[in-house]
């Protein structure tokens, strides 16, 4: 835009010089016309001035010869010349042309009245009028006629011809928009082409164009004309010695017709920049607009995932504080069996530190023995399955009765990621249960009698055999390589092989007869009121029998031996401890002896 205001001042400016130069050229041109044209007149003038002269100043003139002067001294100019004499008191005395003019009073024109007032001897030039007898648009000009003598005789006046003046200003129109003006210096239009007639004698006194002449005798000014309206550069010239001002005008839309073009390419060049400036200014918002939605729909994902954050942080915090105050060892391990979370139970318990144990497996953490003891429930975890199970744990010189539960973890796919272990400590709520045990009659177990109620048995027992004086057999039991059966199948094998040995034993003997657990892998059977002695070997060989088929421990199989030991109370000297140490040494036997078999007691046998 700056480009193009310039571009268009630069043009305004470069044709506004151009026509103040072509106005102020005319106005001195045509100034230069009208000065030759006045000066051929006057020239006139002056000669029939000069001629009159002669004319004697105290008669009257006689009108042939002034007449007969007058035609000689016009002859040089063309036909139109016409002068005119008038008396010293105002009369017309003759006029070249032979007009009737004679006798007919001047007294009140302007050319007759301000010379015969003063002896100026100089020419006068006449306001535009229009002639009284001629009628045509005019204006005088006039000279003083003296006589020799130096009398004044009178006024010679010859009218200019207005329009010959227009003719010769129209013909040097070289474009319609141009105007040219001769003006008189007492304000009123001689001559103005175009609209000659109705600009002749207006008076234009208050125009711009007075206010320059005031200033200076030539000059250029942009003004609205006074006669059509219309806004021009003008040049004005004064016609030197003269009252009068040539004045060109040329309208500004022809000098800015130039400018139009310069405005019409520059608003087509503007409009296409501001086309494209609105839609790349559009395009520019709405890419802004995208960029604002997305910032924000980002703005509120990112507000969303620190919300999220957040909370997965306080769910995990709480989760931690949580199984932190469980008493109980929490942890997760990987299936590579490494702890990749652990509770700080960990350290009420074994001392360790929190996060102490990350990365690292059970085996390295607890050692081989533990590992041991918790492998196939390891396994059984990792497998899929759940598992839950007690264990006497020794670790830093403590025994410890835990209650596990491992619960597998799955991934999305299905597959084992690791398992979850909870091991709580019960060994406090075991020794309750062990005091109870031993309180009570029956081992939990195996549903069997237990030592105590074994003990009561057997004391009754020998009373009657005492009393009835009848055989009382004691078999001392206990399974061959149990520790095996624990080490292989785990603790829960080896219970289920303690009660399946247990229905095997209630089944070799008859219902009156007792099958008690003592303890661990040891078990008592009472055999009363036998008719011979070696019935009681024949039921340990059948009980040895009866171990033939193999056990079924978590799925396997197994065959399981027992050793037995094998002795017949003598009912005077026995007592149930007494008897049982007796079982127990021939037990001793049998394990010696290479174990699945029974040993009978031999009265010279020592007791340990
Ligand atoms: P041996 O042939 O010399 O008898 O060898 P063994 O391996 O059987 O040795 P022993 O009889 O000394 O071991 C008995 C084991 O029984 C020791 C103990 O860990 C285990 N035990 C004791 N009570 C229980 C129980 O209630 N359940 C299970 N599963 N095992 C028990
Ligand atoms: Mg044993």
């Amino acid at each position: 835009m700056v480009l193009l205001a310039w571009k268009i001042h630069a043009g305004y400016q470069s044709d506004r010089q151009t026509a103040l130069e072509q106005t102020r050229n005319f106005a001195q041109a045509m100034s230069a016309h009208v000065l030759s044209a006045i000066h051929l007149t006057d020239l006139a003038l002056s000669r029939s001035a000069e001629a009159l002269s002669v004319l004697d100043p105290d008669a009257m003139p006689p009108t042939a010869t002034v007449g007969q002067l007058l035609a000689t001294s016009g002859r040089a100019l063309d036909t139109n010349f016409l002068v005119t004499f008038v008396d010293r008191n105002g009369i017309g005395v003759v006029s070249s042309n032979n007009l009737p003019i004679s006798g007919v009073s001047y007294l009140d024109r302007p050319y007759f009245a301000t010379r015969a007032a003063s002896d100026n001897l100089g020419l006068y030039v006449g306001a535009p009028d229009i002639g009284r007898v001629s009628n045509r648009r005019t204006f005088f000009l006039s000279r003083r006629v003296m006589s020799n003598s130096g009398k004044f005789l009178g006024v010679v006046a010859a009218p200019i011809d207005a329009s010959v003046i227009a003719e010769v200003f129209r013909n040097a129109l070289f474009q319609p928009t141009l105007s040219i003006a001769l003006v008189h210096s007492d304000g009123k239009i001689i001559a103005r082409v175009p609209r000659f007639a109705e600009s002749f004698a207006v008076d234009v006194t208050g125009s711009e164009l007075f206010k320059e002449i005031k200033k200076s005798p030539s000059g250029s000014y942009e003004g609205v004309s006074m006669i059509d309206g219309n806004r021009r550069i003008f040049s004005y010239q004064t016609v030197p010695d003269l009252p009068l001002t040539v004045s060109v005008g040329i309208a500004s839309t022809s000098w800015t017709n130039g400018i139009r073009d310069d405005l019409i390419a520059g608003a087509v060049a503007l409009g296409v920049i501001l086309i494209v400036l609105v839609f790349s200014g559009r395009y520019a918002l709405a890419s802004f607009d995208r960029l604002l939605t997305s910032e924000t729909m980002q703005r509120g994902l990112n507000e969303q995932l620190r919300a999220t954050k957040d909370e997965l942080r306080r769910g995990e915090k709480r989760l931690w504080m949580i199984t932190d105050n469980l008493p109980a060892l929490v942890a997760y391990f990987d299936r590579e069996e490494r702890y990749t979370f652990h509770n700080s139970y960990y350290k009420t318990v074994f001392g360790m530190a929190p996060g102490e144990l990350l990365g690292k497996t059970l085996r390295e953490a607890f050692g081989e023995t533990i590992y041991a003891q918790l492998k196939n429930e390891i396994a059984q975890a990792l497998s899929g399955k759940p598992v839950d199970f007690e264990r006497l744990i020794h670790h830093g010189g403590v025994d410890r009765y835990f209650k596990y539960v491992y619960t597998p973890d799955f991934t999305a796919d299905g597959e084992v990621a690791g398992y979850y272990s909870m091991a709580t400590d019960i060994t406090d709520m075991k020794l309750i249960q062990d005091r109870l045990q031993r309180l009570a009659r029956i081992d939990t177990l195996t549903g069997l009698p237990n030592r105590n109620k074994l003990y009561e048995r057997l004391a009754e027992a020998l009373a009657r055999a005492q009393r009835n004086r009848s055989v009382l057999g004691c078999l001392y039991l206990d399974i061959d390589h149990f520790k095996q059966v624990n080490d292989t199948y785990g603790h829960a094998g080896g219970d289920a092989v303690l009660k399946q040995f247990g229905t095997r034993l209630q089944a070799c003997v008859r219902q009156t007869d007792v099958v008690a657990r003592l303890a661990g892998d040891e078990f008592v059977i009472l055999l009363e009121g036998l008719a011979q002695a070696d019935e009681v070997g024949r039921v340990a060989a059948k009980v040895i029998a009866a171990m033939k088929h193999p056990f079924q421990i978590e799925g396997e199989t197994r065959l399981i031996t027992t050793s037995i030991g094998v002795v017949i109370a003598d009912a005077e000297v026995d007592n149930p401890d007494g008897l049982l140490k007796k079982a127990d040494a021939a037990l001793y036997n049998a394990k010696r002896s290479g174990r699945n078999a029974f040993e009978t007691h031999q009265p010279d046998q020592p007791t340990a």
